[in-house]
C-alpha cells in the first residue's frame, strides 16, 4: 500500500508525459510521417500531382490530394517563381493561397515544386515565331507529311540553352488543333528543339482532320530541371476539347532524344 503512494506522483508525471507526446505525435509527427518521404513532388496546373519515389516518378492519386494541402511550396507560373504558397485541393481544384493565405488566382500554367529537393525552373514565356522561323517550320512540317503551311494556329518558340553545352537552342510549339475558320487535311500537335542543325522531337501527334475530337491543343506547361543535371525536363500540357481535361506530361533528355518520364494519362 505505502509503496504505492509513493509511486503516485511519477505515475501522474509519467502520465501527463505520455499525454503531451502523443498530442505532438498527432499535431507534427503523423504529418512529418506522412510526408517523410515526400522529397520532391510536383503540381501541375489543375490536372496532375507527380511524386517522385526513390527511383521513378509517379502519378498521385486524386484521391490522396488532400494530403498535400496547406504544405507550403515553391510556385511559378510560366517559370516565373511567384511565391512560396500554399496550395488546398477541394470541389475538384486547387486553390492557390500566398504567405498570408489570401487567395490568389492560379494561371492555367502554373506549376507548384513541393518537397525538399532542389530543382531549377527556367522561364518558360513563348514569344510568337517570325520570318527567321518560315524554313525550319516549313521543313518539319513537310518531314511529317504536312502540307499546308499557310492555315495553323500556334506557331511559338523560346530560345534558351536546354541542354548546358552553353549553346542556345530553340524549342518549337505547333499546332493547328481546333480551328474555327479552316478545314485543314490533318491536325498536327509537334513540339521539337532545333538544336544546331538537328531537329529533336519532344511530342508529335498527327493525324485525319475527322479525328479531331480525339486530340489535344498542346503547348508548354514549365520547363525544370527536376534532377539537377543541369539538362531541362520540358513539362507539356495538351487540353482536351470542351471539359474533356488536359494531358500532362515530362520528357527528359537522354542521348539527344526526349524520352517520356511520366504522363497522367
Ligand atoms: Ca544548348
Ligand atoms: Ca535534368
Amino acid at each position: 500500500m505505502r509503496k504505492n503512494k509513493g509511486n503516485k506522483p511519477y505515475i501522474f508525471v509519467l502520465a501527463l508525459l505520455g499525454i503531451f507526446f502523443l498530442i505532438i505525435f498527432f499535431t507534427i509527427g503523423l504529418d512529418s510521417l506522412k510526408n517523410r518521404n515526400k522529397n520532391l513532388y510536383l503540381i501541375v496546373d489543375q490536372s496532375a500531382v507527380w511524386e517522385y519515389n526513390k527511383t521513378k516518378w509517379v502519378n498521385v492519386d486524386r484521391k490522396n490530394y488532400l494530403e498535400y494541402n496547406w504544405k507550403k511550396c515553391k510556385y511559378y507560373e510560366e517559370g516565373n517563381f511567384i511565391h512560396h504558397n500554399y496550395l488546398v485541393y477541394t470541389n475538384d481544384r486547387w486553390y492557390v493561397f500566398n504567405a498570408n493565405k489570401d487567395a490568389i488566382l492560379p494561371n492555367s500554367k502554373f506549376l507548384a515544386v513541393g518537397g525538399n529537393k532542389k530543382v531549377s525552373v527556367k522561364n518558360s514565356h513563348l514569344i510568337d515565331t517570325d520570318q527567321n522561323d518560315q524554313l525550319i517550320i516549313e521543313q518539319v512540317l513537310k518531314e511529317n507529311g504536312i502540307s499546308d503551311y499557310e492555315n495553323y494556329m500556334t506557331r511559338s518558340k523560346l530560345t534558351t540553352d536546354l541542354d548546358n553545352d552553353q549553346e542556345e537552342e530553340t524549342l518549337y510549339v505547333l499546332s493547328n488543333m481546333f480551328p474555327t475558320d479552316f478545314s485543314p487535311t490533318k491536325i498536327y500537335n509537334i513540339v521539337f528543339v532545333k538544336d544546331n542543325d538537328s531537329i529533336i522531337y519532344v511530342y508529335k501527334d498527327i493525324d485525319s482532320f475527322s479525328n479531331m475530337y480525339n486530340h489535344c491543343k498542346v503547348y508548354l506547361n514549365n520547363i525544370i530541371d527536376v534532377d539537377q543535371d543541369s539538362k531541362d525536363e520540358i513539362i507539356i500540357g495538351c487540353g482536351y476539347y470542351s471539359t474533356n481535361g488536359i494531358m500532362n506530361q515530362m520528357y527528359t533528355l537522354k542521348n539527344k532524344e526526349y524520352k517520356l518520364l511520366i504522363s497522367n494519362r
